[in-house]
């Protein structure tokens, strides 16, 4: 089974892209050892600290966020990172010809009861005015020359793109090497099967609860079929499901809190699975654009997602037409 670098030489990545992603599969091979240690170093549990969310930091997101910073901000190709722990962005070398947006550990609630959690990233090239603030950014995420997670599950896989389809890499803890696994992720196009969290259903739109609830209906409702539903809480894992067996992934709009009517970040997650979705040939919306095509105007700008199997993400928006927000 080939290893990262030589398929990436093969793909003609650059070799500074090359060096930003072999950064990255170190912090991955590293993180991966302490979720797996978890009580065992003694790793696990929360800090007394909230993030910019105002989520309550779990120790393992603040020592993965600097394990990232870290090993990210020595490489000389990288100008700086965005992170779901940091409040600004951190800048590296200013001859930098990447910028890094990461969420260090998604799905921090499930590190406490050992289920899975990821690494998500998103690269874009530095702009040419390369102001070294924030704004640089602020780029659409079809800009993105690479993007991908680490999921810390059974096996530690690194899945990304450099717009030449997906990969997905099997860490083989015996020589701690990431080995091509998948050459080529394909979507399958339909699907039996959803995700959602469904104990938002009241706070949706009533178009998403009608989509919902047909799907509920099976085949004696509209769509004829019966579907079946998996929620891990962790988007990444979710997403990694999809990308292997096809479905639909959501974390729509929904009421509960004016201030916050979304839950998952654009910059960190929504963009980076949109293009694996995308580069998979499937779909990654807000039910009102796609996720690729949104303008950023903050670095933790949160969005309503619904991803996965081109047809039924299409029957979805369907559903979805002419609501002010999915
Ligand atoms: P945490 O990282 O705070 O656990 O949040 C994970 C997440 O951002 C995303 O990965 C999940 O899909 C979603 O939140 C889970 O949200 P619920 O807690 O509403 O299930």
């Amino acid at each position: 089974m080939q290893r990262l670098i030589p398929t990436l030489r093969n793909d003609q990545v650059d070799e500074a892209l090359i060096s930003v992603l072999n950064s990255l599969s170190i912090c991955a091979k590293e993180i991966s050892f302490r979720v797996g240690q978890g009580d065992l170093a003694g790793v696990l549990g929360s800090t007394l600290d909230e993030n910019i969310q105002g989520e309550t930091q779990k120790k393992l997101d603040v020592l993965s966020n600097q394990l990232l910073k870290d090993i990210l901000l020595e490489s000389t190709h990288v100008r700086a990172v965005a992170s779901e722990e940091e409040d600004g962005i951190v800048t590296g070398a200013a001859e930098g010809q990447y910028l890094v947006a990461f969420d260090p550990l998604d799905g921090s609630s499930n590190i406490d009861i050992n289920s899975m959690v990821g690494t998500i990233f998103s690269i874009l090239p530095t702009p040419a005015d390369n102001s070294g603030d924030a704004s640089m950014f602020l780029q659409p995420g079809r800009q993105q020359v690479a993007a991908g997670y680490i999921l810390y599950g059974p096996r530690t896989m690194l899945v990304f793109t450099t717009g030449r389809g997906v990969k997905m890499f099997t860490l083989d803890q015996t020589v701690g090497e990431f080995l091509l696994t998948d050459a080529d992720v394909q979507i399958p196009l339909d699907t039996e099967e959803f995700a959602i969290n469904m104990s938002n259903h009241r706070h949706w739109r009533p178009e998403m609860r009608r989509y919902i609830d047909d799907l509920l209906l099976g085949k004696d409702g509209p769509r004829g079929k019966n579907f079946n539903m998996r929620w891990i809480a962790a988007m990444v894992a979710d997403v990694h499901r999809v990308l292997c067996r096809g479905g639909l992934f959501t974390y729509p709009w929904d009421g509960r809190s004016h201030s916050k009517p979304y839950k998952l970040r654009l910059l960190y997650e929504g963009n980076p699975m949109a293009l694996l979705v995308e580069q998979a040939g499937g779909i990654a919306h807000t039910g009102q654009e796609a996720i690729l095509d949104i303008q950023p105007d903050d670095i933790h700008q949160r969005i309503s997602v619904i991803l996965g199997s081109k047809n039924e993400v299409a029957a979805c928006l369907n559903y979805l037409e002419g609501s002010q927000t999915a």
